[in-house]
Order: C-alpha cells, then sequence, then structure tokens
C-alpha cells in the first residue's frame, strides 16, 4: 500500500517567492554566492539539511521541561540514556554541535604530522584535524566517482588501498580512522556493515583506533536495512548497535539525524581513560560536562530527537522524499548521483554544463541560474568549496563537480519538490547557454562562505 508522511501538520511557517526581477537584484548584491543572501529571499531552501528540520510535538513540549541547572540537568541523563539505549555507549558529551565534538576530541587522538583516514572527511572535520597538526586523507571507493553507474554502498572505504597507506607510512604515524556515515561529500551515500566490520578488522590487526563521524547514523542504518543482505529483518536500533560495536567513540552533528536545530554529542563505548580525558577538555571550550554547549532544554530536545529519528516509518519517509525528487531529476534527463543518497540529491554539473570549466565552477553556475528560475538555494560541492591547493596557490580540481539539493527533515512537501524538479528541467534545456564565473573576492580560507563572483564575459 502507498503510505503518505507519518505525522500532520500542527503549525506552519509561510514563504514566499519574491519576483524573478528582485531575485536578479538579490543575487548580484549576493555577489553571484547563494551563501550571502537573505534566507527571506529564498524560496525553497535546499542550503543544507543541518539543524534546518521541523521539530515534533514531542520536542517542543521537551523543551518546556528544560532543567537549567548548570551542573547535573536532568535532560543530560536523559540524553545519556538516549544513547545508550539507542547506540549502545556508556559516556556521553554533549557539544554546541558537530565542530564542537571535534574541537575536543580530535587534539586527545592526534600527534602532529599523522594521517587522519577517512572514505571521505567532511571540510568542518578536515579543518580541525589540521588543526590539531594532523593529515585528512581520503579512501572512499572509486565507484563513488562514477556518478551514472548505480552502486549500493558508495560510502565504502577502499580497503586495499588504505592498507597499503597504513604500510607504506608506518602504522606509528597513523592516529585513527573515522568512519563517516553517510558519506556525505560523495553524495550522501551509505557504507555497509561488511564494509564497517572489515576496516574495524584492519583497525585491530594494526593496532589503529577506530571512530565515527556519526551525523547521519540512522539514515545509514536504514540503507543497510533496505540493501544489504542478511539486514532485512533486523530492526534499525539492532543495526545501529553493530555499526558503533566497530569503533570505539563518535563525533557527532546532532542537528542532522539528532532532528534539532542545535546540538552535538561525543560517545565513548568504554575507554574510560578517554572519556576522562575529553571532560576535562570540554569544559574551557564548550562548557560543563553535563551541558557542553547547551541549554537543558537543547539536551532534551535531542534526548527526544534521537529516539524518533530512528524510527522506521519516519525513516521511510525520509529516504522515500529523497528518492522521489531524484527520479524526477532522472526522468527529466537531469544528471545526479545514483542511487540516491540520504539527505540529499546531489546534481552532477559537470554533465549537465560540460562547456563549463573546474576553474570557472560549473555547480556554482548552476546553484545561481537555480535561484533565478524559481528561488530554490542549493549548495555547490565541487572545485569552489575544494579551493586552492596550500602550496602552489592553484585552483584544484575537483573529482566531481556536484549542485547538492539538500532536503531539511519533515519540513517540505513533495510539492516544494516538483517546483525544484521543474525548475532543474527547464534549465537544462538552455544548459549551454549559461557562463562560468571568476572571483571579484577571495578570502584566504573557507572561501565559498563569504567571496564573491561574477559572470565571465
Ligand atoms: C552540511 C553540514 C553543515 C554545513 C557545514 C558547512 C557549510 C554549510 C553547512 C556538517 C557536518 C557533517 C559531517 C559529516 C561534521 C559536520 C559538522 N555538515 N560531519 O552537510 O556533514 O557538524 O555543522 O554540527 O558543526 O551541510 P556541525
Amino acid at each position: 500500500m502507498r503510505k503518505a508522511e507519518p505525522f500532520r501538520i500542527k503549525m506552519v511557517e509561510p514563504i514566499r517567492l519574491i519576483s524573478r526581477e528582485e531575485r536578479e537584484k538579490a543575487l548580484t548584491a549576493a555577489g553571484y554566492n547563494p551563501f550571502s543572501l537573505k534566507a527571506e529571499d529564498v524560496y525553497i531552501d535546499l542550503l543544507t539539511d543541518s539543524g534546518t528540520g521541523a521539530m515534533s510535538d514531542n520536542q517542543w513540549a521537551g523543551l518546556m521541561l528544560g532543567d537549567e541547572s548548570y551542573a547535573g540537568s536532568r535532560n543530560f541523563f536523559n540524553l545519556s540514556q538516549s544513547v545508550k539505549d539507542i547506540i549502545g555507549y556508556n559516556y556521553t558529551i554533549p557539544t554546541h554541535q558537530g565542530r564542537g565534538a571535534e574541537q575536543v576530541l580530535f587534539p586527545l587522538l592526534i600527534k602532529k604530522g599523522q594521517y587522519i583516514l577517512g572514505n571521505m572527511h567532511f571540510d568542518t572535520t578536515k579543518a580541525h584535524i589540521e588543526i590539531s597538526g594532523g593529515r585528512a586523507v581520503n579512501f572512499v571507493t572509486e565507484k563513488a566517482f562514477d556518478t551514472t553507474t548505480g552502486y549500493d554502498f558508495k560510502g565504502d572505504f577502499d580497503l586495499e588501498k588504505m592498507e597499503a597507506f597504513i604500510q607504506d607510512k608506518g602504522v606509528e604515524n597513523i592516529a585513527f580512522i573515522l568512519i563517516t556515515i553517510t558519506c556525505n561529500s560523495v553524495g550522501g551515500q551509505p557504507v555497509s556493515m561488511q564494509n564497517m566490520r572489515a576496516v574495524s578488522q584492519l583497525g585491530k590487526k594494526y593496532g589503529i583506533r577506530v571512530f565515527m563521524d556519526a551525523a547521519r547514523f540512522a539514515e545509514n542504518a536504514y540503507f543497510i536495512k533496505r540493501r544489504e543482505k542478511g539486514y532485512e529483518n533486523k530492526s534499525i536500533v539492532e543495526i545501529i548497535h553493530e555499526e558503533f560495536s566497530y569503533t570505539e567513540g563518535f563525533t557527532m552533528s546532532a542537528k542532522k539525524d539528532g532532528l534539532v536545530n542545535i546540538g552535538g554529542l561525543i560517545g565513548i563505548k568504554d575507554d574510560e581513560a578517554l572519556y576522562t580525558q575529553a571532560r576535562s577538555a570540554l569544559v574551557p571550550l564548550e562548557g560543563f560536562p553535563t551541558y557542553g554547549g547547551l541549554a537543558g532544554r537543547d539536551m532534551e530536545a535531542l534526548a527526544r530527537g534521537l529516539r524518533e529519528g530512528v524510527d522506521e516509518a519516519y525513516l521511510a519517509y525520509r529516504i522515500g522524499q529523497v528518492e522521489y525528487l531524484g527520479q524526477r531529476l532522472l526522468d527529466g534527463g537531469v544528471p545526479i548521483q545514483t542511487p540516491t543518497g540520504g539527505h540529499a540529491v546531489f546534481v552532477d554539473a559537470k554533465k549537465m554544463l560540460p562547456h563549463i570549466p573546474a576553474y570557472q565552477f560549473p555547480a556554482q553556475v548552476l546553484a545561481n541560474e537555480l535561484y533565478l528560475e524559481a528561488g530554490v538555494r542549493g549548495v555547490e560541492i565541487g572545485s569552489f568549496l575544494l579551493g586552492r591547493d596550500p602550496e602552489t596557490g592553484e585552483q584544484c580540481e575537483s573529482p566531481l563537480e556536484l549542485l547538492r539539493l539538500t532536503i531539511p527533515r519533515r519540513t517540505y512537501t513533495n510539492n516544494h519538490m516538483d517546483v525544484v524538479a521543474d525548475a532543474l528541467i527547464a534549465i537544462r534545456e538552455r544548459a549551454h547557454t549559461l557562463k562560468g564565473l571568476e572571483f571579484t573576492y577571495e578570502p584566504q580560507i573557507l572561501r565559498h562562505f563569504t567571496a564573491r563572483l561574477k559572470p565571465v564575459e
């Protein structure tokens, strides 16, 4: 039987579409960089799924039960219990968001010059690795870079390549392995259980610790249930328990599958010494160990959000909506990363705008055109985001030029998805007329947030 959303809407937030003329003005004022648009000038905002979702009535009710005691807030204990029940770890440390968790944990694990091996590190994660003196290296399967060939687990590690790297550099030069689920940067692609198990075995073989970047852990579990043999009859929580049995700790941006607008976590399975160290490091950076940068009410919303985020009916709706948008685009001839991932549809701008070279940022061109066409804001994940080689100063060329259409959780309907799909299908017809972009202002670090651009003549 066809299923509808497993919720009804109790509160609405008006959005509006400003005129084409106003959108043109807004984009010019923003320096052809959608990050600089006013959110009110955006009709459908697909910039990120991070902290942009809708909370449930149960979560809003939880806000009223915030215990704002500086130490020992009851909401902290509720949060720790949710982590224990869903993930199975003994130790929970709240942080203000994902990067807060990274900033506390990474310096404890990294010695200067060591490598941190990942499938594909997220950009803020890479930044925190580098701030701690480490070097981030990626070993995601080559299959991830071929958008047209379907593969169920494009977030998997290339284990042979990673093992060769370990042998080449020597174990003493490896700090730890970080598994990012789902793998955001290649399309919200899941990592298989088999691959996580193998990563864990590799870690054991060489005595290298394994951690998880757990932002989208529930979506990853849902994909395992749907796609991996032997998991069809397991519950989402059983699958999550197994995922986290292969790692000894995690950092989490709770703004994704935690279903909250702000929050993060460090989780540690059973290493009490590491927990003690992390708690001490937390105090000057984020706050006392029973609040870590969050209000009591925020911790309560997260304690409840974690439980809602593993509900299978919710996940079926969630992944189903992403798939719906992906299918509409495929039917309309728009090239995307296939299969669609957990939190977003990634449009292959290199395929859609083959006449625009990497250094003129085809996916950024597409993001701008989508805003002009329908007031929709997506985000570039390609050479514009990647930046320059720090040594040579040359523009790096990203293996993929993607426009990410990131779907906030429980926020938009499929009518909104239709608006997005219709707009991109219309743009496809005139794609060959679009022009590349060049900088008018280029900041030195994390340039994509504030850079200004103009169309090349
Ligand atoms: C995303 C984000 C958030 C973001 C970041 C930069 C620009 C716009 C939006 C954040 C992640 C993530 C993974 C796998 C850690 C973080 C940091 N993602 N790991 O995809 O995806 O978490 O934002 O809570 O600090 O839009 P944080």
